[in-house]
C-alpha cells in the first residue's frame, strides 16, 4: 500500500530550485537507476539537481553514468560543512534508514525540506515527506510513477526540454533499475505492472540488452577465482545442506573483495536437493566471521541465526560468530549445521 501522497510530493520539489538526490550506500542499480531517472528529469525541468554518491560506482554498473542525463558527484566530506543548508531539499532515495546515507546524513539534514522515495516496508519513519509503496519491485518503479504524474509521458503537458535524448536516458535509467532489483524479472516481487513499465521503457530506449550483459552476465576475474575456491571447498555436512567457509587468504590469493562473495549462498542453495545454503566469511574484525543463510520452505534460516545473534526473513537471513582458532571455528561450524538440522522439516 502506498505511504504519502504524489500531489504533495510534487508541490514539494515544485518549490524547491536546489535540489540533491541521495541514493543509498554501495548503491545498487535501482538506487543508481532512480537518481538517474530522477536526476534527469528534474534537470529538463529547469531544477539545479546534484546526485551525490558515497562511493564510486561499482565496477559492473560503471555503464550507467554514460546513459544518465546527469552526473553523479562523489561526496567529499571536506568541501560539505555541517549545517550549511545548501539545498531546498534533500530526496533520500532507495534507502530504508538514515544511516544508509552514511557520512551524506548531515547532507540530507542540513536540506531546508527532506524527501524520501522508496519501497523498503522495514525501516524508520525518517521524514514526513515519504513516497513509498512496499508493491513497487524497485523504488524506479515510484520514480516513473511520479515522473509520468509531472507530465513525462503526455505529450501535451510534458516539459519543452523534454528532449528524446532526456526521455531515452530517463527509461534507460529506470529499466536498468528495473533489472537488477528483480534479477532480471525473475524475483517474486515483480508484478503485472513492472512489466508493463519495463515494456514502456523499451519502447522510448529501445534494445536494452546491455543492461543485462553488465549487470548479470560478465563475472570478474577476481569472482571466477573466489569461485573456483568454493566448489574446492564446498561440504554437504548434512542431507539438504550446503557450506563453504572461507579464509581471509582465500579472499588475498583471488584478489577478491566483499563484493565478490555476494550471492555465494544462493548459488549454495541453488544445488539440486539442497534446502539450506550456509556461506561463512571473515569478518572486518580479526577472528571474526559473518554467516550468509539461504533456505526454501523446508527451513526458517532467520530461527537459525537468531540463535547466534543474528536475524532476518525465513528464507533468507545472517549471522556472525567469534572464533580465534581453528579449532573454536570447527566447534562454531558445527553448532550452526546442528542449529540447521533441527530445523530442517
Ligand atoms: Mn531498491
Amino acid at each position: 500500500m502506498l505511504s504519502g501522497n504524489f500531489d504533495s510530493f510534487i508541490q514539494i520539489i515544485d518549490s524547491a530550485e536546489k535540489i540533491v538526490l541521495l541514493p543509498h550506500i554501495y548503491a545498487d542499480g535501482d538506487a543508481l537507476g532512480s537518481c538517474g531517472a530522477l536526476g534527469t528529469f528534474l534537470k529538463a525541468s529547469g531544477h539545479d539537481v546534484t546526485v551525490l554518491i558515497q562511493e564510486p560506482v561499482e565496477d559492473k554498473l560503471t555503464f550507467l553514468p554514460k546513459i544518465a542525463g546527469i552526473e553523479y558527484i562523489l561526496f567529499d566530506e571536506e568541501k560539505y560543512v555541517a549545517d550549511d543548508a545548501r539545498y531546498d531539499l534533500a530526496i533520500a532515495v532507495d534507502t530504508s534508514t538514515p544511516d544508509r546515507l552514511g557520512t551524506r546524513e548531515k547532507v540530507f539534514h542540513a536540506a531546508k525540506i527532506q524527501a524520501r522515495i522508496d519501497h523498503h516496508a522495514a525501516g524508520g519513519d525518517f521524514t514526513e515527506n515519504t513516497l513509498l509503496d512496499p508493491a513497487w519491485a524497485a523504488t524506479a518503479e515510484g520514480v516513473w510513477l511520479l515522473l509520468t504524474r509531472m507530465g513525462f509521458d503526455c505529450e501535451e503537458s510534458r516539459p519543452e526540454a523534454l528532449t528524446e535524448e532526456v526521455k531515452r536516458s530517463v527509461a534507460s535509467c529506470i529499466y536498468t533499475a528495473l533489472v537488477t532489483d528483480t534479477g532480471c524479472f525473475a524475483f517474486s516481487n515483480v508484478t503485472a505492472q513492472t512489466h508493463r513499465i519495463a515494456g514502456r521503457m523499451l519502447e522510448i530506449a529501445g534494445n536494452m540488452s546491455f543492461v543485462y550483459h553488465h549487470v548479470f552476465e560478465v563475472k570478474s576475474m577476481a569472482y571466477t577465482r573466489l569461485m573456483k575456491t568454493v566448489y574446492n571447498k564446498l561440504e554437504f555436512p548434512a542431507e539438504g545442506v550446503a557450506s563453504v567457509a572461507l579464509t581471509q587468504a582465500d579472499f588475498d590469493e583471488a584478489g577478491a573483495g566483499d563484493s565478490d562473495a555476494e550471492g555465494i549462498a544462493n548459488i549454495l542453495r541453488s544445488i539440486q536437493g539442497v534446502h539450506v545454503g550456509i556461506f561463512v566469511k571473515p569478518d572486518k574484525v580479526p577472528g571474526k566471521y559473518r554467516v550468509s543463510l539461504r533456505s526454501d520452505d523446508h527451513c526458517s534460516v532467520a530461527d537459525v541465526a537468531t540463535v547466534f545473534g543474528g536475524g532476518g526473513h525465513v528464507c533468507a537471513a545472517g549471522c556472525g560468530f567469534a572464533a580465534r582458532d581453528d579449532e573454536a571455528f570447527s566447534r562454531k561450524m558445527a553448532e550452526l549445521i546442528d542449529a540447521v538440522k533441527e530445523r530442517l522439516k
